[in-house]
């Protein structure tokens, strides 16, 4: 059995056909795979999702983990990365799942900056709900709840995470397989929290922002230069659907991690707590 075959499961996908979510999940078991041959124990990976569409990859991808709470998505991960640090953890959410119910703790893992990895399924709406407008919906977006369209401006989550303190912090496209892969896989060797925004345009919803990948250019990785990862956030505001669209490696610094930080924590992984392979 191949590695991806031993990562999958027989769950029946039911996402609609066509969602750019088939191709995170495809780029997250490449990535699995490829760590899992590098050396890392299939037990020792742990995930954690939210509600939404997104949250419905806990199903297909077979590691341990938690299918948690809409909007919990942090504090589950950082739960169990303190219950073991030696564990990699790694969350998938919504946007409306991060920036909405989940706001505080995105800031919050930011500021900690425990080493787990968060994966943000960007829709720029409410998907699994019908269509509502998240945090990152763009301004004149028309739904049931707003049939005059959103008036809010959207945040922009990369310059936020940024001000945060947020150690890794990058965006990809999810039909540009290639490059998910990789900025996943950095993210997930990252020593600290890591911060992934993928685009995933929703097919049935906000069609209106179906055509943004296009607008995507890969950036050459920023590593602590926090002015002119600044200015890349600045580049696109999540309500244009012209301009230029960075995607890549925002910035990337090495700081003591929560782990490091706390003695207990450290002396717990010291102590290397493992699952026993079956
Ligand atoms: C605590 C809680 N609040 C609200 C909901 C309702 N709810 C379920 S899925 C969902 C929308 C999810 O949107 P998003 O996080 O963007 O994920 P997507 O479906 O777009 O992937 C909401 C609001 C819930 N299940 N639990
Ligand atoms: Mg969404």
């Amino acid at each position: 059995m191949s590695l991806k075959e031993r990562l999958s499961t027989k769950n029946e996908i039911t996402w609609c056909p066509g969602c750019p979510n088939f191709m995170i999940l495809e780029s997250v078991k490449r990535v699995f795979a490829k760590l899992i041959k590098e050396g890392l124990k299939q037990n020792n990976i742990a995930i954690v999702t939210g509600i939404g569409c997104h949250a419905k990859i806990f199903d297909y991808i077979n590691v341990s983990g938690f299918y948690g709470l809409h909007g919990r998505v942090l504090p589950t991960a950082l739960g169990i990365k303190l219950g073991n640090p030696n564990l990699s953890v790694i969350g998938f959410a919504g946007d409306g799942d991060t920036y909405a119910e989940g706001m505080a703790h995105f800031i919050h893992a930011g500021r900690y900056n425990a080493d787990i990895t968060l994966v943000v399924h960007d829709n720029q709406a409410f998907a699994l709900t019908t269509g509502q407008p998240t945090p990152t919906t763009q301004q004149g977006y028309k739904s049931k709840v707003e049939p005059q369209g959103q008036h809010n401006v959207p945040i922009n989550p990369i310059k936020l995470a940024l001000v945060s303190g947020t150690t890794f912090v990058a965006r990809t496209y999810a039909l540009n397989l290639e490059h998910s892969t990789k900025i996943l896989e950095a993210a997930i060797k990252h020593k600290g929290f890591s911060f992934v925004e993928v685009i995933q345009p929703c097919l049935q919803f906000n069609k209106d922002m179906n055509e943004i990948g296009k607008l995507t250019y890969v950036i050459k990785d920023n590593k602590g230069d926090m002015r002119r990862a600044l200015e890349l956030a600045d580049e696109w505001d999540y309500n244009s659907k012209n301009g230029k669209i960075p995607i890549g490696i925002f910035f990337q610094k090495r700081e003591p991690t929560l782990e490091e930080k706390w003695p207990r924590l450290s002396n717990l992984m010291k102590r290397k707590v493992e699952r026993k392979n079956k």
